[in-house]
């Protein structure tokens, strides 16, 4: 077993990856900007170095200096968490240079599943359903137009090395497609210096479904059923997340997670990851893309199978065989969690910075928090916006809401406005609460 961590990340996600390792008796070394001297991350962690100045670009992102980090302070794996350096092949490649083991999938698989056009390929191949499109790259405007009139207009321009909703456009007509496909690739190439595009029919209104994966470096892998991540800004930012769906049937769940365990073992898959997949109108499921890191929400899985995932990505990354088979693993009640962000209408993504004045998290049966907040915290203005995940569990969807309201009603952050009031308002609507809801949900009702 490993004896340090190092925790290449802040927030949240470093508060949870140090309590894992606590856990496991395994020591932690948390990494810090100079923004985040006063950090809970920093804070909790057996040892902490600072990387660099605040940008993200020359700290979190800074790879030799985290590498560093790690050897001067004896580490012998490195956790990346998510966003910053989780999906970055050299960050991946270079740990394991320096002889530390990267929690997380290996290099090559990261590469591939990082070129969109060509997971959906490799996972194809494997017998999962594809959004119907292009056969990887799209070679030019001659194939592009012969797609679209044989798929029907509308259909999507995606960039190969986009995904989350980054680098996609939707087009009606020939016109519009031959305008979009050039500043497609123009856009795909300044934003991920690869101008490669594919293309997708359009499914109207559909459902974000993904099924969480792990999987040891002994060819065992297991699902842990899905995630409706239907809940989305129109800048595809996660507002809530559930499990299970109330969109997926038993059966349907079974062929989601078959296909899930398939794409996993067809690209040689080691340790956490997500299989995204969009849900039509008709029911039918297809694979888009997949995650190759622990998400944001992989606690509302938690909730309703009582693993600790963060947990098990630590034993597979050290040789361990999974605990569980399939077999094992059963989805009880349901779980929902809500994303408070600090809400600034000038400043999409980033947090607005402001001292915390109070902060009381909810508690009580069914409820948990995940955050980096306390009171006296000065949020810095250079990171992400997310405060603190509140998850509710109940035996019901209607119990979850009913604790989620509860629980959001008695949480308190004074400071800087907050993503709560909206929640509040999502969690009492209708057409949430029935169920019936599809992606345009929140742009439409919610005007955000
Ligand atoms: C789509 C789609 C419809 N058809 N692809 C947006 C986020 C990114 N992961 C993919 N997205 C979509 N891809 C095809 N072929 C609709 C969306 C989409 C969406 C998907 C999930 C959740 C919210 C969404 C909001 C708008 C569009």
């Amino acid at each position: 077993m490993f004896k340090k961590i190092l925790i290449a990340n802040r927030g949240e996600i470093a508060v949870r990856v140090i309590r894992a390792c606590r856990e496991l008796g395994i020591a932690t070394v948390a990494v810090y900007s100079q923004a985040d001297a006063d950090a809970l991350h920093v804070r909790l962690a057996d040892a902490s170095v600072c990387i660099g100045p605040p940008q993200n670009r020359d700290s979190y992102l800074n790879i030799p200096n985290i590498v560093t980090a790690a050897i001067i302070t004896g580490c012998d794996a490195v956790h990346p968490g998510y966003g910053y350096l989780s999906e970055t092949v050299a960050f991946a490649e270079n740990c394991e240079i320096a002889r530390l083991k990267f929690i997380g999938p290996r290099p090559e698989t990261i590469e591939r599943m990082q070129d969109k056009a060509q997971a959906k390929q490799l996972v194809g191949h494997a017998g999962v359903p594809l959004i119907p499109g292009s056969a990887g790259v799209l070679s030019g405007e001659a194939e592009g137009l012969k797609l679209a009139h044989k798929y029907g207009y509308p259909v999507m321009i995606k960039a190969s090395a986009g995904g989350g909703g980054r680098g996609i456009r939707i087009v009606r007509n020939d016109e519009e497609f031959l305008r979009n496909l050039p500043l497609a690739q123009a856009e795909a190439q300044a934003a991920f210096g690869c101008p490669d595009v594919y293309l997708e029919k359009y499914l109207e209104q559909p459902r974000h479904i993904e099924v969480q994966i792990i999987a040891d470096e002994h060819g065992n892998v297991v699902h842990l059923g899905e995630r409706d991540c239907t809940v989305q800004k129109k800048s595809h930012q996660k507002l809530i997340e559930e499990s299970p769906s109330v969109a997926v049937t038993p059966e349907q769940r079974k062929k989601i997670g078959d296909y899930a365990v398939r794409g996993a073992k067809a690209v040689g898959y080691v340790n956490a990851g997500t299989m995204e997949f969009l849900l039509d109108a008709h029911g039918k499921v297809y694979f888009m893309e997949m995650n190759t890191r622990i998400q944001v929400e992989h606690c509302v899985t938690e909730l309703v199978t009582g693993l600790d995932l963060v947990r098990q990505q630590i034993l597979v990354a050290a040789g361990e065989k999974l605990p569980f088979t399939q077999k094992d693993i059963a989805i009880r009640g349901h779980a929902i969690e809500c994303r408070v962000n600090a809400e600034d209408p000038a400043r999409n993504m980033m947090a607005c910075a402001g001292t915390v004045k109070r902060y009381l998290p909810p508690g009580g049966p069914g409820v948990r928090v995940d955050s980096h907040l306390y009171a006296g915290y000065e949020i810095p203005p250079f990171y992400d916006s997310m405060l603190a995940k509140v998850l509710a569990w109940g035996d019901t969807r209607a119990a979850a809401i009913e604790r989620m309201k509860r629980a959001l009603g008695e949480m308190v952050v004074d400071g800087v406005p907050t993503t709560i009031p909206l929640f509040l308002r999502i969690l009492d609507d209708p057409e949430f609460r029935a169920g019936t809801i599809s992606t345009d949900f929140v742009p439409r009702k919610f005007h955000t």
